[in-house]
């Protein structure tokens, strides 16, 4: 039996606030449709956050319906819904809309397995060609997910080929690449040994643990740290977008016999500077020019007027790039001490700059920030500001 695994395809995200990334999430979806096609699997496994939000637009709907309406007439598709897909409240996704008189798509819902505070295992799972695949839902909850492994576990007949689909972290190794050290493991992929393989979504990134257990990844990236960059700012080429086509021949014989890169995805260039001069960046910037891609300007130990200078970098290098995000972190500066020998604040040597102009622009800047969701109107008026102030030093 052939299957094809992907997941995490958020329809209807849009990254940085962009209108146009919708359309990037909608073409990586295509795409694997189109291998879909292509490659013919026996079966489909999504494993979750098809969407992006609980509540999608109804075109965001209507996109995704009716591709996986149209898959499923070839072949089977099975998807559980992970934490995007639905609020915890209610316990059902819109993904279950397309179970309804269609045997061809199977999608278990958080609602619909218990009965009497049991989970009843026969609703979340399928028998396909005598294989047993077992659909859990996302759980917030990690006593309760691990309460109902058990459950199945308890049922699972250790001579037949049992999979799992499961949108959950699984390990340290997850938490440690996402930078949360501090959070919990779900369920340790120790206690789903049982199963034969398990077919994971919620991590980002393509991740095998103990040749059994596999995130698929994304299919676009949401953010631009779900990808590995290498010296030059490009993508490595592992960490790439992609797809998987497994083969199942026996209990102890499941193997990858087709890995696809996804082609559409957006690219990203990420470049780390560290305590940089305005000069520094825009040389960089200009050898990486690229119309197509999203850059990222990772800054360390930035100064405080080197960030006013990064906006007009954004600004000068706007139409030479897709987008530019940028991340950095400022420097503490260093404590000044006023003419009396104390601690001058903030406010103090604002004062002294601004002089008698002080309380006029202190009263037009907190209207600038309540024009949060105006943000190049924001960052005029500031630019102003940043002028009349340094006209008047
Ligand atoms: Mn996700």
């Amino acid at each position: 039996m052939k299957i094809l695994h992907f997941s995490d395809t958020h329809l209807g995200a849009k990254r940085y606030g962009l209108n146009e990334s919708y359309n990037d999430f909608n073409k990586a979806f295509d795409e694997v449709i189109k291998y879909i096609d292509e490659l013919k699997p026996d079966i489909v496994i999504h494993s979750g956050d098809l969407f992006d939000k609980s509540k999608p637009t109804p075109l965001t709907l209507r996109e995704a319906f009716s591709k996986i309406i149209k898959v499923s007439k070839q072949v089977p598709f099975l998807i559980i819904p992970g934490n995007h897909d639905f609020s915890v409240s209610i316990g059902i996704s819109p993904i279950s809309l397309l179970s309804i008189d269609n045997d061809k798509i199977k999608v278990t819902e958080q609602r619909d397995i218990f009965e009497n505070g049991r989970i009843n295992v026969e609703k979340i799972k399928f028998q396909f060609d005598g294989i047993n695949f077992f659909l859990i839902p996302y759980f917030h909850n990690s006593g309760v997910l691990r309460n109902c492994i058990d459950q199945i576990l308890d049922s699972l007949n250790p001579n037949e080929i049992n999979l799992l689909v499961l949108h959950q972290i699984v390990s340290q190794e997850v938490l440690r690449r996402k930078n949360k050290v501090f959070s919990n493991v779900d369920i340790p992929f120790e206690n789903l040994e049982s199963f034969d393989f398990v077919f994971l979504g919620h991590f980002h990134s393509p991740l095998f643990l103990n040749n059994k257990f596999a995130y698929a990844g994304s299919t676009e990236a949401l953010s631009y740290d779900e990808y590995d960059y290498d010296k030059n700012g490009f993508i490595k080429e592992q960490s790439k977008k992609r797809i998987f086509v497994y083969e199942v021949k026996s209990k102890n014989e499941i193997k990858i016999i087709d890995e696809i890169t996804l082609k559409s995805p957006r690219k990203f260039i990420k470049l780390e500077f560290k305590d940089p001069t305005e000069e520094e960046i825009r040389s960089e910037l200009k050898n990486h020019q690229d119309k197509e891609a999203i850059l990222v300007l990772k800054i360390e130990n930035v100064k405080k007027d080197v960030i006013i200078s990064l906006r007009q970098i954004k600004n000068a290098f706007n139409d030479y790039f897709h987008y530019i995000h940028i991340d950095h972190k400022i420097i503490e500066e260093p404590i000044k001490i006023n003419q009396s020998g104390n601690i001058s604040s903030d406010e103090e040597i604002e004062k002294q700059i601004l002089g008698e102009y002080y309380e006029d622009i202190i009263k037009i800047y907190n209207e600038v920030e309540k024009v949060d969701d105006d943000k190049e109107k924001k960052e005029k008026i500031e630019d102003l500001l940043r002028r009349l102030r340094d006209d008047n030093k």
